[in-house]
């Protein structure tokens, strides 16, 4: 398969003006009857993509093309000479019920209970008719769906036109839809199902009245509240802090259980994985709650970035999902303690974005080439995209960063655009923001070094900090980045900030000197963890130890705690830290924290993930030794506070449930607490967990318990597999939390992941449960990289892909650190990815496969 370079992007010779779509969906088969009115725009073919389409008749301005009229080859046909003004009429069938890939149109569900789904980003449209599916051609389109009546619900973009019953066809009925706005192809989506609504209405800020529908199955349809709210929500914070009001008079969301990722932003109509939409207490964890509604805003907030000004080609994915990445973290910061909020976004870019951007998928947020676009939905592209918006939001302060984005609302608006364009409307303030344009060019996390010297006659500090970003083959050497540096000084006698700057370092090597400074103090650098970046200050375990003491936002307080725990864990340091700054700066921070804000104890008492760990590790990679190391860590953290666990449990009793951000912080503390006890062996620990699961008044206290009984591997824990299966025996998405608690069990083998695939629930055509079991595996480095652990995992891959390569080649990407691990795992580890290759044929798996090779 071909490359594709962003260099040689060209405009399409024809623009699409209406499409007309008419889907008709019969037991084994659709058929797919468009008309598409065109007109040129430059000299050239018209060039229309399609997959896995039976083309039955085409027809240009009234007359019927045949065979030789057009060149069909490689996913295109191509009509060579067309006049200036063209309308197409083409007919073809696809059969959505063998669609397992999940792309295009397909039936989810089986027996009784299916249901058909669109879903086109990024080139999904092409499998349902041909057309020029690039997300710069921009068309009205109407849909007309028809089904049989047992499919009661037909959703389609825009506005409901028409609907009834077809002529002659009792048992068939069709809706006409009309999307007024001008849209790309992968925005489109459509519904045939059966489904039960939660309707509202929200009256936008101009004084439009909307409509929003939630769907989804009717045993589901009291886990809509949640979702629902916070789409009204989003729909606010977007018109309060963005000044964005919603454009249709109808939103709609729809729940579905075979979908590839977490949803999608088609116009009006978002498609929803059941796992980011619904929620309830009694089944869905608070994490998983909370990331509902971050999911739900994310989509809502890409009416605007992403569906009013949309990319002009997919090398700007960045553009619609960095920036709407970066508002969803904002919004979500907003409704919980902003410094959780960060923690959780750095841990994520840090256990995740670090470690692809040290190995050998490591690619810039918009990358300049790709075989298969679907491998670059990635968190370079999301995550750091969206730390490349906050750092440019940081730097220009809250009021000219809003006028930034009112220049590029108000420039780009309809349009399809670069990330040039971007930054190009963020300057009209600040000529600067221009030069983070190599953030999204330059592979690599930066390292910052420094170190600091005091100069007590002259009262100067002065900070020396240099940038080194390692060269990622095939780019160009690396440039020096804008990093913007927050700093404060803490004076070491009073605890108290002496000074506080916004450094800006954007040369290899750069002093900054704070005057009047009357005692050598302490720095906090990189505050609020304001550019992502791996720093490597000249700090004394001391300073560490002061700072978590003294540092005023609880962000940087866990960011000094993680550093003091990777001091201790980092592999190969001849002269390690020993842990005891670190368990005496938690013995006083613990308890005034647990009574102020338990969120944010619970994330002190965090280790770093084995991913995280190993991101940093560049050689001879031991999975057991990390492991065995974060392991003795947590033993002693356990055993240091063996005495007060239970003290601190028992001020953490079970109340009612209630969704606020402090009940949140309790049931997370709590379940730190309860795994620490089971660690430290405190006498009746697993009786508390035993009672925690029965009285549990939500999905976290119960699940929680559940966890740590089958990590600690307590008497009882296979009853309470047990009780937990047969409760939830009907929630496939409990089903999926009771899959994962196993496939991740500290103590998992290959054969429990086995037996769990040969489960009668297991099914592979389910992307849910397959990440259950695969995917909560895959985060096992110790039994993963062992000959029985890749064979099954690789296998894995074979199967999937044909069947749904996009989940291949995702599933891939974990083993791209190979290349790291000590032998004689790497060697094993080597073989198995080239037996591998010989046996797989998507080009989403063969280009994944090639790059993490040629490592
Ligand atoms: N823009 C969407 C990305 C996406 C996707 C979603 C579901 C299934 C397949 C998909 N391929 C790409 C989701 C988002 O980032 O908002
Ligand atoms: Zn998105």
């Amino acid at each position: 398969p071909s490359k594709i370079n962003l260099k040689d992007y060209k405009k399409t010779s024809f623009d699409v003006e209406t499409v007309n779509l008419d889907i008709k969906l019969f037991e084994e088969y659709a058929q797919v009857n468009s008309t598409l009115e065109m007109l040129r725009q430059t000299e050239g073919d018209l060039v229309l993509f399609g997959e896995e389409l039976e083309l039955l008749t085409i027809q240009m301005n009234g007359h019927q093309l045949d065979k030789e009229d057009y060149q069909q080859e490689a996913g295109t046909l191509t009509i060579a000479n067309a006049p200036d003004e063209v309308t197409l009429d083409i007919q073809v069938r696809i059969c959505p019920q063998t669609n397992t890939a999940l792309e295009g149109l397909y039936m989810a569900g089986s027996g009784d209970d299916t249901m058909f789904v669109t879903q086109c980003e990024p080139e999904g449209f092409r499998k349902i008719t041909f057309y020029p599916d690039r997300p710069d051609v921009l068309a009205i389109f109407t849909t007309r769906l028809e089904a049989d009546k047992r499919y009661a619900t037909l959703l389609a973009n825009g506005n409901l036109v028409e609907a009834g019953d077809v002529v002659d066809e009792p048992n068939r009925h069709y809706a006409i839809w009309h999307d007024p706005t001008n849209k790309p192809s992968y925005l489109f989506a459509c519904v045939v199902a059966d489904l039960d609504v939660l309707t509202d209405s929200y009256t936008t800020s101009e004084g439009r009245e909307v409509t929003l529908e939630l769907y989804a199955k009717s045993a589901d349809i009291d886990k809509c509240d949640v979702g629902m709210q916070a789409l009204k929500d989003a729909m606010e914070w977007d018109e309060v802090n963005y000044g964005r009001a919603y454009d249709l008079d109808r939103y709609m969301i729809v729940a579905v259980s075979q979908f590839n990722m977490g949803a999608m932003e088609n116009k009006g109509l978002n498609i929803f994985n059941t796992a980011c939409v619904l929620s309830s207490p009694e089944t869905t964890t608070d994490a998983r709650s909370f990331s509902v509604k971050a999911i739900i805003a994310h989509e809502y907030f890409h009416n605007w970035t992403g569906n009013r000004i949309t990319c002009r080609d997919w090398f700007q994915l960045c553009l619609k999902e960095g920036f709407t990445v970066y508002r969803d973290q904002s919004f979500s910061a907003d409704q919980q303690s902003s410094a959780v909020q960060r923690i959780d976004d750095v841990a994520t870019l840090r256990a995740h974005q670090f470690s692809e951007d040290a190995g050998p998928l490591a690619h810039p947020v918009r990358p300049e080439s790709f075989v298969e676009i679907n491998n670059f939905y990635t968190t370079t592209v999301y995550e750091k995209g969206a730390e490349i918006v906050r750092m440019i939001a940081n730097t220009l302060g809250l009021d000219d960063f809003r006028k930034g984005t009112d220049e590029y609302f108000r420039r780009y608006d309809g349009q399809a655009v670069t990330v040039e364009d971007f930054l190009s409307a963020l300057s009209i303030t600040d000529n600067k923001i221009e030069n983070f344009i190599d953030w999204y060019r330059q592979p690599g996390t930066p390292v910052v070094s420094g170190h600091q010297s005091y100069d007590s006659t002259a009262q100067t500090l002065t900070i020396t900090l240099s940038q080194q970003t390692r060269h990622v083959s095939g780019f160009d050497a690396p440039k020096p980045l804008p990093i913007p540096v927050a700093t404060a000084l803490f004076d070491k006698n009073s605890g108290g900030i002496v000074a506080e700057r916004m450094l800006l370092l954007d040369q290899a090597t750069q002093t900054f000197v704070f005057e009047n400074i009357t005692s050598e103090p302490v720095v906090s650098l990189l505050r609020d963890f304001s550019a992502p970046v791996q720093l490597n200050y000249d700090y004394q375990d001391e300073d560490l130890a002061f700072l978590l003491k003294y540092e005023t936002n609880g962000f940087n307080r866990w960011q000094v705690t993680q550093m003091l725990v990777n001091r201790i864990l980092l592999q190969g340091q001849s002269s390690k830290s020993s842990p005891d700054i670190y368990l005496q700066a938690l013995s006083q921070a613990l308890p005034v924290l647990a009574s102020d804000d338990a969120m944010l104890a619970a994330r002190l008492l965090d280790i770093p993930s084995a991913q995280e760990l190993a991101s940093a590790i560049q050689k001879d990679y031991d999975p057991e030794l990390v492991k065995m190391q974060r392991e003795s860590l947590y033993q002693q953290v356990a055993d240091t506070f063996k005495d007060q666990w239970s003290e601190l449990y028992k001020q953490l009793p079970i109340d009612a449930y209630e969704d606020s951000a402090e009940a949140r912080g309790k049931r997370a503390l709590r379940n730190v607490i309860l795994d620490m006890a089971l660690t430290a062996d405190v006498n009746d620990a697993a009786e508390w967990a035993e009672q925690q699961y029965n009285h549990a008044s939500c999905m976290t206290e119960r699940f929680g318990a559940l966890k740590a009984m089958v990590n600690h591997q307590v008497a009882n824990a296979d009853n309470y597999l047990q009780d937990f299966y047969q409760r939830f025996q009907a929630d496939d998405l409990v089903i999926d939390l009771w899959f994962s608690v196993q496939a991740s069990a500290n103590n998992v083998s290959v054969d429990v992941i086995e037996s769990l695939l040969m489960h009668e629930d297991f099914d592979w055509n389910t992307p849910n449960r397959v990440r259950s079991v695969v995917g909560a595996f895959s985060a096992q480095p110790t039994v993963l990289w062992t000959q029985d652990g890749l064979d099954m995992y690789t296998g894995v891959i074979k199967k999937l892909d044909d069947a749904n390569p996009v989940l291949a080649s995702r599933l891939l990407q974990v083993l791209a650190r190979w290349n790291t691990l000590v032998e004689p795992r790497r060697q094993m580890a080597h073989d198995s990815l080239l037996d591998l290759q010989k046996n797989v044929t998507s080009k989403h798996v063969m280009e994944s496969l090639d790059s993490v090779l040629n490592a």
